[in-house]
């Protein structure tokens, strides 16, 4: 027989018993989230992501021509990277290859002056 409920199903579970409770909950969460990630998500998106390629720059003397060319690819749609030599006379650019590639980038290059050319497209194809 039931006696006096009347406090209400709240009052059932003691603190200690609901904790225990949500933390299964938030283990059972984190193995499937680590498993849709195991599944190769990671992998996909970061294949999709990025891809490299190396401008050859002609004309840069300075630190400012170097500065100047690094704004240039700052703006440039679809470049989230870069790395600019001075000494190589080359820049290293990540970009986005769903946004742009690697000519539209030395195009852009080229429009603050100094020459921009492909020299390295891409993982794929290695040339001089
Ligand atoms: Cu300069």
């Amino acid at each position: 027989m039931d006696r006096d409920r009347g406090r209400g199903p709240d009052d059932c579970l003691s603190p200690l018993l609901g904790l225990s409770i949500l933390r299964r909950q938030a283990v059972k969460k984190a193995l499937s989230v680590l498993a849709v990630a195991a599944l190769g998500l990671v992998p996909v998106a970061r294949a999709a992501d990025s891809a490299k390629t190396i401008l050859g720059i002609k004309g840069m003397t300075c630190g400012g021509c170097v500065a100047a060319v690094k704004v240039r690819l700052k703006r440039t749609e679809g470049v989230s990277a870069y790395d600019v030599s001075l000494e190589k006379a080359e820049a290293n650019v990540t970009y986005d290859p769903a946004k742009t590639d690697p000519k539209k980038i030395a195009e852009s290059v080229s429009k603050t002056g100094f020459e921009a050319s492909v020299k390295e497209a891409g993982d794929s194809k290695k040339t001089k």
